[in-house]
C-alpha cells in the first residue's frame, strides 16, 4: 500500500486545524498508520528540507518549521501521494484549487499549513526519517473493502 508523510505545520497547529486536516484525510478514505505531536529539531528540519538548502526561502522555512509544535503523520492508501497532494492543494495557497486545504485556509506560501510527500519514493524516505518502524501501526479497517478496490 502506498504511504505518504504529512505534517500539520506550526501555523496549522496554532490555528486549530489539526482536526480539520485529519478529518479531510479520513473522509477521503485514507488510513492513518502513524502520528506524533512533536517539536521539530533543527537537525531534523535541515535533513527534511535539505533539498532547499541555498534557496532564498530556506532560512525562513527552517525557522518556521522549528518555531512551534507540528503534527507528523503517515497515511496510506491506493495513490496516497497524489490523493493527499490534491487534498492539500498547490504549494502556493493562491494557486491551490478551490476546496483544497491550502485554498480554504491559506494565503501565503510560507504559511501553507501542511506538508505532504511529493512522490511514493519520498513517502517512504520521509516516513523513515520521521518515524521508527515500531511507531507505525499495520491494521485493517472493516470498511477497507468498500474504499480500496
Ligand atoms: P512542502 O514540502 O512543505 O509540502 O511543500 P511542497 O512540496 O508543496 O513545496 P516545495 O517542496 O516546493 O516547498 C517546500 C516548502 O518551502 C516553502 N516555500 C516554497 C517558500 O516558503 N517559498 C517558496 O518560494 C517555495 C517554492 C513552502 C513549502
Amino acid at each position: 500500500m502506498e504511504k505518504t508523510f504529512v505534517i500539520v505545520k506550526p501555523d496549522g497547529v496554532q490555528r486549530g486545524l489539526i482536526g480539520e486536516v485529519i478529518a479531510r484525510l479520513e473522509r477521503r478514505g485514507l488510513r492513518l498508520i502513524g502520528a506524533k505531536f512533536m517539536q521539530v529539531s533543527l537537525e531534523l528540519a535541515e535533513t527534511h528540507y535539505g533539498i532547499h538548502k541555498g534557496k532564498p526561502f530556506y532560512a525562513g522555512l527552517i525557522q518556521y518549521i522549528t518555531s512551534a509544535p507540528v503534527m507528523a503523520m503517515v497515511w496510506e492508501g491506493p495513490n496516497a501521494v497524489a490523493a493527499v497532494r490534491q487534498t492539500m492543494g498547490a504549494t502556493r495557497p493562491t494557486e491551490a484549487a478551490p476546496g483544497s486545504i491550502r485554498h480554504d485556509f491559506g494565503l501565503e506560501v510560507g504559511r501553507n499549513i501542511t506538508h505532504a510527500s511529493d512522490s511514493p519514493e519520498n513517502g517512504e524516505a520521509e516516513t523513515a526519517l520521521w518515524f521508527k518502524p515500531e511507531e507505525l501501526v499495520s491494521w485493517e479497517r472493516a470498511v477497507d473493502t468498500w474504499i480500496f478496490e
